[in-house]
């Protein structure tokens, strides 16, 4: 039987080895999430020489607080960044867009958590919350933001997107994270 579902190569390899990268993952189902973080950090340091020292981790509770602390981190980031950030800030009004993109800001966000379907509608609004928190904070602030969040319905899928299962099929969904963080980032400063 062919294959239809997945992902194509890129069509060059791309060299992170300049790129600031940031993962925010979430504290809970930390067994799967760990190994998705892995995959993820293996990725970008092997296959495209992001450094090491240029990955930064922050962590949260659960899969609801990504999209404020991704905002809060960027924030935090543009104004450690700018020297004179809080001038320039108090001179802009409400809704003048976002702060200007300033080369020590991150080139790309990882936010990865793994939300587990229980009995009640839980996973239905967190999961949508998440994933349009998610897309707003990169469209807001002009910074791709991977979205490294698995919705499952079951312990098990998760295990398999996360390379920890027992089928021949399992496999880390953090190794397209990592692919699609750098390639994003790489692309994106073309794009500016
Ligand atoms: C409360 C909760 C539940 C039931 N399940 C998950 C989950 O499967 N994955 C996850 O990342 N977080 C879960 N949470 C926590 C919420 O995301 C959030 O941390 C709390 O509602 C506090 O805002």
């Amino acid at each position: 039987m062919s294959v239809v579902k997945g992902i194509a190569a890129p069509l060059e390899k791309y060299d992170g080895s300049s790129l600031r990268i940031l993962i925010v993952h979430t504290r809970w189902n930390s067994s799967v999430v760990n190994e998705l973080v892995k995959g993820t950090i293996d990725t970008m340091t092997k296959e495209h020489s992001v450094k090491s020292e240029n990955i930064t981790i922050q962590t949260v509770a659960g899969a609801f607080e990504l999209p404020f602390a991704t905002q809060r981190l960027i924030a935090a980031s543009r104004l450690q960044a700018t020297p004179n950030a809080a001038e320039l800030f108090s001179t802009l009004g409400e809704n003048t867009g976002p702060p200007p993109i300033n080369s020590k800001t991150f080139d790309a966000v990882i936010c990865i958590g793994v939300l587990i379907k229980g009995s009640t509608m839980h996973f239905e609004y967190i999961s949508e919350a998440v994933s349009n928190g998610i897309m707003r904070v990169g469209l807001d602030s002009g910074i791709p933001c991977v979205f490294g969040v698995l919705s499952c319905l079951t312990d098990e899928q998760a295990l398999e997107r996360a390379g920890l299962g027992v089928s021949e099929k399992k496999h880390n969904h953090g190794i397209d994270w990592g692919h699609c963080a750098v390639e994003l980032a790489i692309k994106n400063r073309r794009w500016i």
